[in-house]
């Protein structure tokens, strides 16, 4: 038989394929899809990656797999608002407009946190400026609906979850947020606090009808596949593993009975509820959000964007902190029992490391090596300019950016040159003040006004990832060093007032290092600024 080249067929295939070709370079032109999960409270040793040896996080775990591991990643605040603060609008703490929990005072029970301005620039609204559909889906903090912070306000195009922190205590709250209505979604809510000194505690009294992280992975998941043909950025602040620990029963079932035999029931005394089995309770809050990731990589692989998608998968903060009984953590967590800071010093509200180095996981095919770790120090605000960068984004903002782009280091292409250290710089849980420098890191603490400012503490986290031998009075040259790179350019936010933070009056009215010449100089310029502050 002899094959005959047909003319009219060459035509048909040439024709055929292309519409193919021009499919593929558009696809190739397309800018990826980005999906950035944060956890709420999840310590820097509690995945499997990270070294957890009780808890499992299978879903991560393959993210992780598939993708880089970041070491040596940082929150912006050791606590919530300012961490969502710090994510989104790519300042630090010294600039930032949120700089603790501080509710909006508008009366409600559930008033939501203080509002971002309208002036703020969101990477939200940066990705939205070039074509992007925003998607927000579980707890925001930075503003209630009708203000300036809502999540509506600031780019994104759908919101659906917990606007206000307080109502996320409850896994079985009265209603959620969409856009800026209030839904109800239980008739029998569950509020977040609760005792039960005697009797027996049952997991299943302090359930309702609609739990509500399902409902807000269902609306992820529906805005995936609404968005599946045009690029979008989805936002998931996920709540787990913050305490109310109310999961599942199916998970807390798969943890042995005996991990709880040691500290029995908690009955709410560190305050939230009270649980049966404390420590499978909290191991199964993990593993839920472990599977609700898994839920979210499954539909990205389902409607083909798995390829041309970036996830990125980080904490706002340390592991839950200790309380009245040193039994337990506040909401009966067992943070000492997992060793959830990974051996790092502190929990959630500090600035050494436990409180604020968080697990941060990026998979991005073709870009981001799988299996491979990212050891460039790094922290929140960086996001901002990174994220930018691989949506092809021009920022032009007025506001002061102290992040840098990590897309250098994610590629393992270049190391990334960070001209201002990262710095920390917190009002709440006494007054702290924290700076890294290549691996030095200075922190002060104490300095909360009324109380005794602490002397600064130098840690070379080289060598002493575990903060426990502070280096300061061998050092006093890198720590004054660091104490300028500190007060660089703060500026002041009369709604978070500190002791520390901003005007240079204020800033020097904390006994300096510095030599005394220099003291002398800032008693002159701290009685120059009293004086000025006095007459207006
Ligand atoms: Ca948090």
């Amino acid at each position: 038989m002899q094959f005959l080249i047909q003319p009219h067929l060459v035509f048909a295939l040439i024709f055929c394929a292309f519409p193919m070709v021009k499919v593929a370079a558009a696809q190739q032109n397309t800018p990826p899809n980005i999906v950035f999960i944060l956890a709420d409270d999840l310590g820097y040793g509690e995945l499997g990656c990270y070294g957890q040896d009780k808890i499992k996080t299978p879903n991560i775990d393959h993210l992780a797999s598939e993708g880089a591991r970041f070491t040596q990643h940082y929150t912006g605040a050791p606590v919530c608002a300012p961490a969502r603060c710090t994510l989104l609008t790519g300042q630090n703490l010294a600039h930032a407009e949120i700089r603790g929990n501080r509710d909006s005072g508008n009366g409600r029970i559930f008033p939501g946190q203080f509002p971002i301005t309208d002036e703020i620039v969101t990477i939200a609204e940066v990705l939205k400026s070039v074509g992007y559909t925003n998607g927000a889906f579980g707890k925001w903090g930075l503003g209630p609906s009708n203000t300036t912070g809502s999540p509506m306000k600031q780019g994104f195009d759908r919101y659906y979850g917990y606007n206000c922190q307080r109502n996320a205590h409850s896994y079985y709250p009265p209603f959620l947020d969409s856009n800026e209505k209030e839904v109800r979604i239980n008739n029998f809510p569950i509020p977040g606090h609760l005792k039960l000194p005697s009797g027996e505690v049952r997991a299943d009294d302090y359930r309702a009808e609609n739990y509500a992280p399902d409902l807000i992975l269902d609306e992820a998941v529906k805005f995936i596949e609404k968005n599946k043909n045009k690029p979008f950025f989805l936002y998931l602040p996920f709540v787990e593993p913050h305490v109310a620990m109310q999961p599942p029963q199916e998970w807390i079932d798969q943890y042995p009975t005996e991990w709880d035999d040691e500290n029995g029931v908690y009955r709410g005394q560190n305050g939230y509820l009270p649980h049966p089995r404390p420590r499978a309770g909290y191991a199964a809050m993990i593993s839920d959000l472990d599977e609700h990731v898994g839920t979210i990589l499954e539909n990205l692989k389902k409607f083909n964007l798995d390829k041309n998608t970036i996830v990125i998968f980080t904490s706002d903060n340390g592991p839950t902190h200790g309380s009245r009984d040193p039994r337990f953590h506040v909401g009966g967590a067992a943070s000492t029992f997992f060793n959830s800071t990974g051996g790092l010093k502190g929990f959630k509200g500090s600035c050494y490391e436990g409180g604020i180095r968080v697990p941060c996981v990026v998979r991005w095919p073709d870009h981001v090596k799988p299996g491979s770790t990212i050891t460039t120090p790094s922290y929140f605000p960086d996001w901002f300019p990174t994220l930018a960068k691989i949506a092809e984004a021009p920022v032009e903002t007025k506001q002061t950016l102290d992040g840098i782009d990590l897309t250098g280091a994610m590629k393992a292409e270049t190391a990334p040159k960070r001209e201002h250290p990262m710095i920390w710089e917190f009002n709440g849980y006494g007054g702290i003040i924290a700076i890294r420098d290549g691996n030095w890191k200075a922190l002060r603490r104490n300095l909360k006004k009324g109380k005794q400012p602490l002397a600064w503490e130098l840690y070379n986290l080289d060598t002493d990832p575990s903060e426990s031998n502070d280096v300061a009075s061998k050092h006093p040259e890198i720590v004054a060093n660091l104490e300028t790179k500190f007060f660089r350019k703060p500026n002041h936010r009369t709604r978070f007032p500190g002791s520390i933070s901003g005007q240079a009056g204020a800033v020097r009215s904390i006994p300096r290092l510095a030599q005394t010449h220099k003291l002398s100089v800032d008693l002159i310029v701290l009685v120059f600024f009293m004086v000025v502050e006095f007459s207006i």
